[in-house]
């Protein structure tokens, strides 16, 4: 383990711990690695503000799929019990506010330096250290670096030919100007429709003149049905938080709250089934709705009798034939992707001033300078929206050019998909972690627990290594490739990998078809990470110090 904080002599720039990104995991990894260890960290963030992915995604109507109570923070009971949420589910400014106070209420700032965009990070074995470059020229170091970029971070614009030549204005719902944009007025353009998509396209719908959406894929997507917060329902959830929260982990989303299944979808008669989806869908959520039955996402004729009452409600709800027949999805079981939780989606096709173009059947060939041209027709915009996207869960730490050990860096290390241990480490990247890596139940989870759970799993890490001055700590090569075997077998006892997702990669063009989150549910991931912990970590490599630390080593005050 480094120094404790204060030792004073270190170069510019040299600290104990490096964190890149200052999105939930990144401000909850420096709370802990600072205040808990007393390590001297520093965050390094691209944007000019906290936030990650509540930075960044601005776009109109940006909200969580997530329910507020649940997505926010745990580790502090007095935050926990003041924060008040206006609404059932946060919106993005909403969101981050909250982040703010966070950063805010903890002093987090002052251990941040905005504006900086990592580029490359380089082990130094012998040093034993990460050497962290950055897009201004400036070098970092550290033993220990923690990745906290997101899974959702690196947005995504088709190369669609001639974009460069079109004269309207262009956007991308992941890098949305602060300002905001005005539409009144304007013919746009909405490309894509995943959750960004099906959540800005019922708000640009009111303002423009004339909306015109490609739509690819048809999705599955429900109703959030969100509204103004029951103040009942928070004052006894805030009553039972702790306990809550503490449940959370014992369930397969990180969530508690949702009795789980008991039945096949099969056994059930269809009228008392159709009955069962009609109230879930009343009630909102997608995890409600996936806890329906016991078998949805591992038996396909059980997923089609919930698909089949998605696709008929969506036929009561859209009234031109035609364009309710294209919104049906029908080549994916439903919840195989992100299911979107939507307000007023579907009835945005039944205004006057929407049209729904079939990207599939007629993709789109080329911007022009006036609009786009698909192999079907051309079309003239004012502006168009790419609502396209990312390169998730693997393009953000792939971007960086990222080499460990034996100089290889992570891009070719994952030529054929992510390797991880758990998700958190990778052999050859010593005291390299990622919060909520491939692997991961992350991106399947309350992603705010999921983010808790692996910066405390790693704090417990360094608390061992400092304990026995262990100097580094990676996976074997053996227990890292068992876990992604793993993974991949989970995922294939599942319908997950019947779909284009972003899970498997299939968004982005030339990129392994790999199943990429741990399925087999938060609760038996957390056991099997604290199992680990508690047998002295098997399946890692821990070196020692050369020389034992000085003692003794000043933890700083806070919480454990
Ligand atoms: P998603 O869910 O990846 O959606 C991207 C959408 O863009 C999806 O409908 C794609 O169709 C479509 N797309 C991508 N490329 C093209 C081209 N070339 N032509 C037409 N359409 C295209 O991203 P989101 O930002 O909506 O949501 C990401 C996550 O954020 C979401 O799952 C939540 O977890 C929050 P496709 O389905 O690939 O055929």
């Amino acid at each position: 383990m480094p120094p404790s904080k204060g030792t004073g002599d270190s170069p510019a720039g040299s600290y104990d711990a490096i964190v890149v990104g200052a999105g939930v995991a990144g401000l909850y990894a420096l709370r802990r690695l600072r205040d808990t260890l007393g390590l001297k960290v520093k965050v390094l963030e691209a944007g000019d503000g906290v936030g990650g992915t509540w930075y960044w995604n601005r776009y109109p109507g940006c909200r969580c799929d997530v329910e507020s109570l649940e997505y926010s923070f745990s580790f502090d009971d007095a935050l926990q019990q003041e924060w008040s949420w206006p609404e059932r589910y946060g919106n993005q400014p909403e969101i981050l506010d909250y982040v703010n106070h966070v950063a805010d209420r903890f002093d987090l700032r002052r251990d941040i330096q905005f504006n900086t965009r990592v580029t490359a990070a380089r082990y130094d074995r012998a040093g034993g250290r990460w050497r962290l470059d950055t897009a201004g020229g400036e070098s970092f170091s550290a033993p220990i670096c923690i990745m906290a970029t997101g899974n959702l971070s690196v947005p995504r614009v088709p190369e669609f030919k001639g974009l460069e030549s079109f004269q309207g204005r262009w956007y991308h719902t992941g890098m949305w100007p602060q300002g905001g944009v005005d539409f009144t007025g304007l013919r746009v353009a909405v490309i894509g429709t995943g959750s960004s998509g099906v959540q800005s396209i019922p708000i640009i719908a009111r303002q423009a003149k004339q909306l015109t959406v490609f739509q690819r894929t048809a999705n599955f997507i429900l109703p959030a049905q969100n509204g103004p917060m029951d103040r009942a329902r928070e004052t006894r959830h805030k009553a039972e938080y702790t306990e809550r929260r503490r449940a959370a982990y014992d369930t397969p989303f990180g969530i508690a709250g949702y009795p789980p299944p008991t039945r096949s979808a099969l056994d059930v008669p269809a009228a008392e089934r159709n009955a069962i989806y009609e109230r879930k869908w009343a009630e909102g959520g997608s995890i409600s709705f996936l806890y329906s039955f016991t078998d949805l996402l591992t038996n396909q004729a059980a997923n089609d009798t919930a698909s089949e009452f998605v696709r008929d409600k969506i036929r009561a709800i859209v009234k031109d034939p035609a364009t309710a027949e294209l919104l049906c999805p029908n080549d994916h079981p439903i919840g195989t992707k992100r299911l979107v939780l939507d307000t007023g989606y579907f009835e945005t096709y039944n205004r006057a001033n929407v049209t729904l173009v079939n990207a599939r059947t007629a993709p789109i060939q080329e911007i022009t300078p006036t609009g786009l041209r698909t192999t079907e027709a051309e079309y003239a915009f004012d502006a168009i929206v790419f609502a396209t996207g990312f390169d998730a869960m693997t393009g953000a730490l792939k971007e960086i050019d990222l080499r460990g050990a034996d100089g290889l860096t992570l891009a070719e290390e994952w030529r054929d998909g992510p390797h991880t241990m758990l998700g958190i480490m990778c052999a050859g990247f010593p005291n390299l972690f990622m919060i909520t890596g491939p692997g991961s139940p992350g991106v399947k989870s309350q992603m705010i627990l999921s983010c808790e759970q692996h910066v405390d799993w790693i704090v417990g890490c360094l608390r061992h290594m400092r304990a026995h001055d262990i100097a580094t700590v990676e996976p074997t090569r053996a227990a890292q490739e068992a876990w992604t075997r793993h993974v991949g077998d989970i995922a294939q006892m599942t319908l997950y990998p019947k779909a284009n997702s972003w899970y498997m990669g299939a968004n982005i063009p030339g990129k392994p078809r790999v199943f990429m989150p741990y399925v087999g549910g938060v609760d038996r991931y957390k056991r099997n990470c604290d199992e680990i912990a508690a047998a002295g970590y098997p399946g890692f490599v821990m070196t020692p110090r050369a020389e034992p630390m000085p003692r003794p080593l000043v933890a700083a005050a806070g919480n454990d």
